[in-house]
């Protein structure tokens, strides 16, 4: 039997980015989305301050993996007045750059009073954003909006948290960006003794390719120790993202390294964003490593397609 190769290979400045880095104390910093803007790498960081509360803050950098710039203020912060469903902060934003309204889409987790939901905001060059509000309930959480729309309509990946059963992934619609429906189930956590079982969340935001849409999602396998995250792959059809071409069984990227074993919360991987340079064939991969610091993973763009391409088609 071969042994496959992993796929993401982890930078040797992991990890980029921590906590020491900011222009002011606070806890960790991790769960980024990530863009480029120009010839720069941007990425939005979830900023947890000492109060236990998360905002987001712009990091730059000309190579995306070394000499980061923290902007000197949050990008979105805890602001009650402007949005009453975020009181306990912003987390994990995804960015989608949306080349029909020239501006990116963040998608990010708001902590209500009554749990996790999700909220969009819109920026232009990521000095200053707008603020949609909430767009599903709680609990939700691990959005993100595709980049173009389907048949007039928009498409945006999200993960409800349902009473019972798991927590799946599903797809939902809108003609404007602000008004959601036609729900449905798009990618279900498996059960048992999968690593993926109980729990799945979306990672970056949907990538398109020549194959259909490369789907990047988080797997949570609940042991008597705690959690492990780690993430899988899986390509949806590029005309009805609605439809599941491929699901690779195995996980891809799993917590190894000393930062991302122990931290905050130990043994997670939690990749929020990725930027794929298509004349290197590189697909670089952010992530918050146990909840605490970021790293960055490093894979051929070709090769993460090839096994894709030969997983399975799941069973429907
Ligand atoms: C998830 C989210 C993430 C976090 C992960 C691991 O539910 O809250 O923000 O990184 O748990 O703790």
């Amino acid at each position: 039997m071969t042994i496959p190769q992993p796929l993401f290979v982890r930078s040797p400045a992991n990890p980029i980015l921590t906590a020491a880095d900011l222009p002011y104390p606070a806890n960790t910093v991790f769960n980024p989305g990530a863009t480029r803007v120009g010839d720069e790498t941007v990425l939005l960081v979830r900023v947890e301050d000492l109060r236990g509360i998360s905002q987001l803050h712009v990091a730059r950098s000309a190579d995306g993996e070394h000499d980061w710039r923290f902007d000197p203020e949050p990008l979105l912060r805890a602001a009650v007045d402007l949005d009453p469903e975020e009181t306990w902060g912003c987390e994990d934003p995804r960015l989608t750059r949306l080349p029909e309204r020239e501006e990116w889409a963040i998608a990010y987790t708001a902590y209500s009073r009554r749990g996790p939901l999700v909220s969009l905001a819109t920026t232009h060059d990521f000095r200053t954003a707008k603020r949609l509000g909430p767009v599903m309930p709680p609990e939700d959480k691990d959005a993100s909006l595709f980049p173009v729309r389907f048949g007039g309509r928009w498409a945006m990946i999200h993960r409800p948290s349902p009473l019972r059963g798991g927590a799946h992934m599903w797809l939902s619609w809108s003609p404007d960006l602000r008004h959601w429906g036609d729900h449905k189930l798009l990618l279900e956590a498996h059960d048992g003794a999968w690593w993926d079982a109980g729990k799945i969340g979306l990672g970056p935001p949907p990538l398109e390719t020549a194959h259909g849409w490369l789907v990047m999602y988080h797997g949570v396998r609940m042991t008597s120790d705690g959690p492990i995250y780690r993430a899988g792959l899986a390509l949806l059809d590029r005309d009805d993202p609605g439809t599941v071409l491929c699901r690779c069984p195995e996980w891809v990227f799993a917590p190894e390294a000393p930062y991302e074993i122990t931290g905050d919360v130990g043994r997670v991987v939690f990749p929020c964003g990725w930027v794929l340079d298509e004349a290197s064939d590189r697909l670089s991969l952010y992530y918050g490593a146990a909840d605490s610091v970021i790293g960055l993973a490093t894979a051929r763009f070709s090769d993460v397609m090839a096994r894709v391409l030969a997983s399975p088609v799941p069973a429907s």
